[in-house]
């Protein structure tokens, strides 16, 4: 036997609490046959930093690479408060027991107070899901890297779909940049709205809306349920403005209660119409094509700048360069061209 509940309750508390490392082929058994605590061992083991680690895992995902791409990749956003979580336990209450499908969820929240690598905050409000022995979630400190997405979030989507979880639901805070990285690795990007908290905050003037595959406005309900649907009709005439994307597919407006389950049913049929769309041009191979490129060219830029850091000459020259920039003694593109010139060497 590979793991007990235990395993997995430690595994869920981060890096440092997984104690010793299983064969890279038992991590890939215990993906493939979807046994919870190793997919959580296996997700730590990609989040780790440690050198050894990284080895193990690049071995991990290689072998459950095979076993990937059938999942519905789908990345939700939204400024904090604005329901995701919410939004995302009832979704997975209705995959479950509705269609009798199985959940992955992702939830990358810098917002919610992190406790050992798990977040609290995300816990408690996905409640009804977090029992469900169908549902897997994985709460990711984002240690800050582009903008609050997990560097790794992208590989823990592979590994989720090795274990054959049918859909794969990433939440990410909206803080601009997060929303493009996390477009960067999903089949469906939702924008999860409010009424009344000014389109500046919630990323419609910057550019974001060119990126979203639909939006939800949340919390229509109560008080605030007209202003949900006038908002719907704003953000429907504001997206006329934009020709459909390059996979000829125009974003959608829809309005929910996430708190009182409406609108569930409506996000996801919008979510499966554009999953048709995309299979029916082509369009998802495309796109997951391009996205599995770009995620190489950003690992080699990554990567390179890496290996240029730590280059011992170039650490030597580095700070004493910064200092004659900072005082303009030297150019900032000769001081770039001179830590170049020396990792060439
Ligand atoms: N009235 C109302 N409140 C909601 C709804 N969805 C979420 N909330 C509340 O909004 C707050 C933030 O929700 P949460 O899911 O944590 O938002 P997140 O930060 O985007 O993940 C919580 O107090 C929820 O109970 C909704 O549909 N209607
Ligand atoms: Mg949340």
């Amino acid at each position: 036997m590979i793991t007990t509940n235990t395993c997995e309750t430690k595994a869920s508390l981060g890096q440092t609490a997984v104690s010793g490392r299983l064969p890279v082929a038992q991590y890939v058994s215990g993906i493939l046959n979807r046994h919870r605590a190793v997919v959580a061992r296996a997700i730590s083991i990609i989040e780790s930093d440690l050198p050894s680690d990284q080895a193990l895992a690049e071995q991990i995902l290689e072998g459950v690479l095979p076993h990937t791409g059938k999942s519905r990749r789908i990345g939700i956003s939204g400024i904090p408060g604005s329901g995701k979580s919410t939004f995302i336990d009832a979704l997975g209450m209705y995959l479950l027991h509705e269609l009798g499908e199985n959940v992955a969820v992702l939830s990358v929240d810098p917002s919610s107070p992190v406790s050992g690598g798990s977040i609290l905050g995300d816990k408690t409000r996905m409640e009804r899901l977090s029992g469900q022995p169908d549902a897997f979630i994985r709460p990711s400190p984002s240690r800050g890297y582009l903008g609050g997405v997990a560097r790794r979030t992208r590989e823990c989507i592979l590994v989720c779909e090795a274990a054959g979880y049918q859909n794969v639901l990433v939440e990410t805070i909206g803080v601009g940049q997060s929303e493009i990285v996390v477009s960067s690795m999903t089949d469906f990007f939702l924008l999860l709205m409010i009424p009344g908290a000014g389109d500046e905050l919630q990323g419609i003037k910057r550019g974001i809306i060119e990126m979203v595959d639909g939006i939800v406005i949340n919390k229509a309900d109560g008080e605030n349920f007209r202003q949900a649907r006038r908002a719907r009709s704003q953000y429907e005439t504001a997206l006329r403005m934009f020709a459909p994307n390059r996979q000829g597919w125009t974003a959608q407006v829809l309005t929910c209660s996430a708190l009182e389950n409406r609108g569930i049913r409506e996000s996801w049929q919008m979510i499966l119409d554009h999953r048709a769309h995309q299979e029916a041009g082509g369009h998802l191979e495309r796109r997951r094509e391009a996205q599995a490129l770009s995620w190489m060219r950003e690992l080699i830029s990554s990567g390179l700048q890496e290996i240029f850091q730590n280059t011992s000459t170039v650490q030597e020259r580095f700070a004493r360069l910064e200092h004659s920039v900072r005082e303009r003694a030297i150019s900032p593109s000769r001081a770039a061209r001179e830590l170049l010139d020396l990792y060439q060497i």
